[in-house]
């Protein structure tokens, strides 16, 4: 892409508005949508009792969740992703955020819910959900992902479209009782040495050892996400919150923690969630996600329709380790640099959203963008990151992703060797 020419607009946003945009809307007049009385004017629309809990309305049903039916032998141990090419801001709404489940989303009343603190503990407890919406409660923004995000692209481009790639993610804002204040309340031993083992009320129990720091960290036992009880699919009534760390950890239907004074090494944490390196040994307990930015527009299902002039590309970035301060987007495949605008200041352990405003003139592209958090940590290549860990690995790929973009704006997923 050595030819490849960009040509930014000094004039920022508000010039490309202004010039282009205006002049093709003259070329459409006269336009019968301003100068025709239409349908929705000339009749009434739906009365408030249509809708009790409203969907999204019928344009945007494209906007869902999607599978991957070769990934898995069934549903009920599987993942869809999140729509993240067709949404913007930075909530995921959670009609359309990605579920992972290892024995499927159970239905649990609140009536039915029990939540047992045992083990190394002074007091054993057992808490209704009624119990745990009497303790003070915060709430907070925190992006969950999945550790096998992006694991499918190790071996090279895989599956074409972000969704598909980087869909193993959600950001809600969740209102639940610091962990650290139901352990005070069973008088359990804090010791750092110590662990938890939690579990859900799910046949798979999806059992996970937490190190003791971490709970009394910033963990949030959960029972309401963008001001709403918890989905089915999300863990209703009540899930754990484990901010920065990988999705398995977040434990839905959340029904047992048990201080226990070693790790488990349940089947969660050594035969699954472990990275096979190079050299044929595996690396335990990663659990945090690292820096990662994902250009979500244009994208291979979003790819350019409008043709040539201003165009906004915008992504996610997210990092397990805090804020991200800066995003870099390069369309010439990481050759050349330009810092990206946030949406707003990024926010701890949240997804920050970034957009860069360019001038298209239907030259090639290969996009990319790169993220660098507060600890100042830069979002490596895939080469870099297989330097380190080998091809084996499923879990914990954070390398910069390419999209190719073709003069007539289709969007494929490539890789740059
Ligand atoms: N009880 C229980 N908790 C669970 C799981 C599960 O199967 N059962 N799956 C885990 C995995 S692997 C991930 S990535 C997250 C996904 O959360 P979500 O379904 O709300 O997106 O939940 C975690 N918590
Ligand atoms: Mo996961």
């Amino acid at each position: 892409m050595a030819g490849l020419t960009r040509r930014r607009m000094l004039g920022g946003a508000a010039a490309a508005t202004g010039g282009l945009l205006s002049s093709k809307a003259e070329a459409r007049s006269p336009d019968p949508l301003i100068t025709e009385l239409q349908d929705w004017a000339s009749q009434t629309g739906d009365g408030v009792d249509a809708t009790p809990y409203g969907l999204p309305i019928e344009y945007e049903r494209d906007v869902i969740r999607r599978n991957v039916p070769w990934l898995t032998a069934d549903t009920i141990s599987s993942v869809n992703f999140t729509p993240i090419h067709a949404l913007d801001g930075t909530i995921t709404p959670q009609g359309c955020a990605f579920e992972r489940h290892h024995s499927g989303a159970i239905a649990l009343r609140k009536q039915d819910y029990r939540l047992l603190i045992n083990g190394l503990v002074e007091n054993p407890i057992v808490l209704t959900y009624g119990d745990i919406e009497r303790f003070p409660r915060e709430t907070h923004v925190y992006f969950c992902e999945c550790a096998a995000n992006t694991g499918m692209e190790w071996a090279g481009a895989q599956l074409n479209g972000v969704q598909f790639t980087h869909g193993m993610l959600h950001n809600m804002e969740y209102t639940g009782v610091p962990l650290r204040v139901l352990l005070a309340e069973a008088g359990a031993d804090m010791s750092d040495q110590n662990w938890l083992y939690i579990e859900g009320a799910d046949a798979s129990s999806n059992g996970r050892s937490l190190p003791m720091a971490k709970a009394l960290d910033d963990c949030l036992v959960a029972f309401k996400a963008n001001g709403e009880a918890l989905r089915k699919e999300h863990g209703y009534p009540v899930r754990l919150v484990v901010p920065g760390w990988e999705g398995n950890l977040w434990v839905k239907w959340l029904r047992r923690i048990e201080v226990v004074a070693e790790a488990v090494e349940s089947r969660e944490e050594t035969s699954k969630y472990t990275d096979l390196l190079a050299n044929g040994t595996a690396r335990k307990w990663s659990w945090v996600m690292d820096a990662k930015a994902v250009i979500t527009s244009p994208s291979p299902q979003a790819p350019i329709f409008h043709g040539y002039g201003p165009l906004v590309i915008s992504g996610l970035a997210w990092s397990g380790h805090g804020r991200i301060t800066r995003v870099d987007v390069s369309l010439d495949g990481g050759v050349s640099w330009e810092i990206a605008r946030l949406g707003y200041r990024g926010s701890d352990k949240a997804l920050t959203r970034f957009y860069h405003d360019i001038h298209w003139n239907g030259n090639e592209m290969l996009l990319q963008a790169r993220a660098i958090d507060e600890t100042g940590y830069v979002q490596p290549t895939k080469s870099q990151l297989r330097a380190v860990r080998g091809e084996n690995s499923i879990y914990h790929n954070n390398g910069v992703q390419t999209w190719y973009v073709d003069s007539q704006g289709v969007v494929e997923n490539v890789e740059i060797t």
